[in-house]
């Protein structure tokens, strides 16, 4: 696992005594600590629910993958808006909704935070800008873009994160998507959870130069970044570097290859 690298940054976060999260405090840290906990925690009992027949449908965890959510959260904004896919547990409670909104959900009670309707792939939380929770592949992409279009055309100072898997890489959707959010420069990041694996298939069998995601951004001319998903502070100090970068105007839409990985299997 490789750091915060930035292709156009000066000074890399390592040879820089001074990192963004420094400025986060006791507790700050103390937060951030309290929601990957949170996070292992609901996914452990979640686990345990549906062995006993609680939960039915499907269901795929986060465990593993808590930093990227919980860093990334960390260095957004509240309202921003946030879209992913359906390993949707750990970006819902890192953006607050109450564990219990997000357990109901699973148990398919009216009480849940899609009223149960939807199930462990459909958390959403317009009050908390948590745009869902999306079973198609890729399929968040381009309502990641409309999130940020709509951004750009009410001229607000938001940013949406749209998270993806690397499963998600060779989608038509995710290239329609880059390349429009490309050519109207549109507030957005798009978060690869590069946890390696597609279900069983390695990212290197199913993804080309899956060892350098930069180009995938280099073919739209968009910022890159990469960071190490399974370091919530590293994480934090690339997102909080990125949003804050196009919020200030200083670059436009950014992609970003946070190397992560899933302890547990593809889903339940
Ligand atoms: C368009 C489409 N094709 C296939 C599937 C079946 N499918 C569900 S998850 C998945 C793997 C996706 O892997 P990745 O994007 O890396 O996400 P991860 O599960 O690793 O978080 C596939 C092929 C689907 N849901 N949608
Ligand atoms: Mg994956």
């Amino acid at each position: 696992m490789q750091g915060f690298q930035e292709s156009t940054m000066a000074v890399s976060s390592e040879n820089n005594a001074a990192r963004l999260s420094d400025a986060l405090g006791a507790s700050g840290l103390l937060d951030i600590l309290r929601q990957m906990m949170l996070i292992r925690r609901f996914e452990e009992r979640c686990a345990q629910s549906y062995q006993q027949a609680k939960i039915g449908g499907f269901c795929h965890l986060y465990i593993g993958q808590e930093g990227v959510a919980v860093g990334s959260i960390a260095g957004l904004r509240g309202d921003d808006p946030i879209i992913t896919a359906y390993r949707d547990h750990g970006h819902a409670l890192a953006r607050g909704m109450h564990p219990n909104y997000a357990m109901a959900e699973l148990f398919g009670k009216v009480t849940g935070c899609s009223k149960g309707k939807g199930g462990s792939m459909h958390f959403f939380d317009k009050t908390r800008h948590m745009y869902g929770g999306h079973a198609i592949v890729g399929g968040q992409c381009p309502l990641g873009v409309g999130l940020a279009f709509a951004i750009q055309y009410k001229g607000e100072d938001k940013v949406c994160a749209c998270y993806l898997g690397d499963g998600a890489l060779n989608q038509g959707a995710f290239h329609e998507s880059m390349n429009m959010a490309a050519i109207w420069n549109l507030p957005i990041i798009f978060v690869v959870e590069n946890n390696g694996y597609s279900m069983g298939t390695h990212i290197a069998r199913g993804t080309s130069m899956a060892d350098d995601l930069s180009v995938k951004a280099a073919a739209y001319g968009m910022k890159f970044a990469r960071c190490d998903g399974m370091d919530v502070l590293a994480t934090y100090d690339c997102f909080k570097a990125l949003a804050d970068g196009i919020r200030a105007g200083k670059h436009g839409p950014a992609f970003v290859d946070c190397q992560t990985y899933r302890y547990k299997g593809h889903s339940m």
